[in-house]
């Protein structure tokens, strides 16, 4: 079924009319209804508790967003994706993202190949290589042990291993510091050699194609950097590769026994699981690696399992195709209540946006409702003193995905109690609001004057009403994160079955990619007025005046 047929399909219809009895509940009173609400809408698996009750749902809301995803195939899509079928029809390449993650000893042939012994071999070398780093065992030209490992890569090859290696930060190795370099932008790059020494530093040129521009530039300055230095004969100690493209590697002077493989099924943004997780495993160890793989495996197995109506990801996705399609909000803010998970709002920015930011179904005709919302957020409680005075009061609701671990990683007596406290508290007062009487009664008690009172009434209610979900980890584990970010891919992926489109390519970030080559060309050479808009004309001139010394003309 295409998206075309998506609304006029029987479960969203039914949906449609549902909603016109929802839109006037209440939270407040679903929960003053429903003793049980709490029990009845929330979910565990792989170490993760989901509390959904905060949402404007009933049962018959969830058993018919079950029906929806059930006549839009996700079962079956599901099963298509982990056995390998070429679920990205426009790359036409296999999403496999969870076999990266499967246990030894599984199997997948595909094309007569069995993709889950390669898995584990390369698994093996990169485990082996990350423990030569920690132990000291590989050392820098000098013979010196690694202080500084710099991964340079981006997008898929850069915000996974950011976030994960911040997000494991309290169990990484003592000695080695990371370093993420992403941005074509110099000042990245300058200001990080500035800080680490060439002996004692390691880079990690992270990039699927071994093509990107950014990862390329900042590749070849830190090469250069490092040759004033060092010499060619050492450069092996220093630069190693996580690619697909092996002859671009050797290209550019990294040995190909320094160079650690994954394959063209692995999508940039499903790929911290690969060897773009080298500096995750060299930061927690090789065993620390696969108890992240483990984790998100866990995930895996019950995605796979579970019944829709049971399963936390169809929930996630579920709730947010409510919030997004029946609901109307256009975006969702994410709060994780742990300092570790700040890169985890950014990570999901790419996940979701890049996955189902998508206006065309797999037949390439328009969508005929929404898709993916706008993903934002920053860590509690930091956010409680910036943006959420929208959350609370706003004239948009935006839906929040709280986060929280229950057992901190440091031992600072009180403060996990005040951080635990404020996340509850935040999605108490979104659901609860504060009614104009609730102001009244609270003010009389302070003893303010009636007509102060009045006047502040309107100032001092909060609508509530607002939806949010809350997950709940024991601690933050590597087993713990591989299921949390597995639990978003699969939320990501029933997302877009359900809207119809390909979550799995990304042409939208080709068009400016093309433009921007011509124009720096026109900033260091001849311009080419003709090719571009008045704005556009202006702007290089403005920037060729600045980086040539030239006069400005009238483009
Ligand atoms: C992610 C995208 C994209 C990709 C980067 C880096 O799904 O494909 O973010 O990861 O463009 O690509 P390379 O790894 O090829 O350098």
């Amino acid at each position: 079924m295409s998206a075309n047929d998506l609304r006029s399909s029987p479960a969203w219809t039914a949906l449609q009319r549902h909603f016109s009895d929802a839109r006037d509940w209440r939270l407040r009173d679903l929960f003053n209804a429903d003793s049980h609400r709490f029990q009845s809408f929330s979910e565990q698996a792989a170490g993760i508790f989901l509390d959904y009750s905060k949402n404007l749902v009933s049962r018959d809301t969830m058993d018919l967003l079950c029906t929806l995803a059930r006549e839009r195939g996700v079962e079956a899509r599901r099963e298509a994706m982990f056995s390998g079928e070429k679920i990205n029809h426009t790359e036409q390449r296999a999403v496999l993202h969870t076999l990266l993650r499967a246990p030894r000893g599984e199997q997948l042939m595909i094309d007569g190949q069995d993709l889950a012994a390669e898995v584990h071999q390369v698994l093996d070398r990169l485990g082996h290589f990350a423990e030569r780093v920690r132990s000291g065992a590989w050392t820098g030209y000098t013979g010196e042990q690694i202080t500084d490992v710099v991964n340079i890569g981006i997008g898929g090859s850069y915000l996974g291993p950011k976030m994960a290696c911040q997000a494991l930060r309290s169990v990484s190795h003592p000695r080695i510091a990371m370093h993420f370099v992403s941005n074509v932008d110099g000042h990245d790059l300058d200001a990080l050699l500035a800080r680490v020494k060439p002996e004692t530093t390691l880079f990690i040129v992270a990039s699927k194609t071994f093509t990107t521009q950014e990862t390329m530039m900042n590749a070849q300055s830190a090469r250069a950097w490092f040759l004033t230095h060092g010499e060619e004969k050492h450069l092996a100690q220093h630069f190693v590769a996580v690619s697909t493209n092996t002859k671009a590697v050797t290209e550019f002077g990294i040995d190909p026994a320094n160079m650690f493989g994954f394959w063209d099924w692995v999508g940039g943004r499903y790929s911290v699981w690969s060897a773009i997780g080298l500096p995750l495993a060299i930061a927690i160890g090789a065993d620390g690696f696969r108890e992240f793989l483990s984790g998100a495996h866990g995930m895996d197995q019950h995605f796979r399992s579970a019944p829709l109506e049971r399963n936390l990801p169809a929930i996630l996705a579920l709730v947010g195709i409510w919030n997004r399609n029946f609901l109307g909000s256009t975006s969702i803010s994410v709060a994780p209540y742990h300092q570790d998970l700040a890169s985890f709002p950014g990570y999901l920015e790419q996940l979701e946006m890049e996955s189902n930011g998508k206006g065309v179904d797999l037949d390439g005709a328009p969508v005929t409702v929404a898709t993916c919302p706008v993903i934002w957020g920053d860590t509690g409680t930091n956010g409680q003193h910036a943006y959420f005075q929208m959350l609370h009061q706003g004239t948009d609701p935006v839906p929040v995905d709280f986060i929280a671990a229950l057992q901190p990683s440091h031992a600072l007596p009180g403060h996990q109690e005040a951080l635990l406290a404020n996340c509850f508290a935040q999605s108490e007062a979104l659901m609860r609001g504060k009614t104009g009487d609730e102001v009244r009664a609270e003010l009389q008690a302070q003893g303010m004057a009636p007509d102060r009172i009045e006047a502040l009434v309107a100032h001092r209610t909060f609508p509530g009403n607002r939806p949010s979900n809350t997950l709940l980890l024991d601690a933050l584990t590597p087993a713990s994160l591989g299921a949390l970010i597995a639990l978003y891919e699969h939320k990501v992926f029933v997302q877009g079955v359900i809207w119809g489109v390909n979550s799995f390519d990304q042409w939208g970030v080709e068009l400016g990619k093309v433009l921007a080559k011509a124009i720096q060309h026109e900033l260091s050479g001849a311009p080419n007025a003709g090719a571009h808009d008045a704005s556009t004309n202006g702007l290089i001139a403005r920037a060729r005046q600045a980086l040539l010394a030239q006069p400005l003309t009238d483009a």
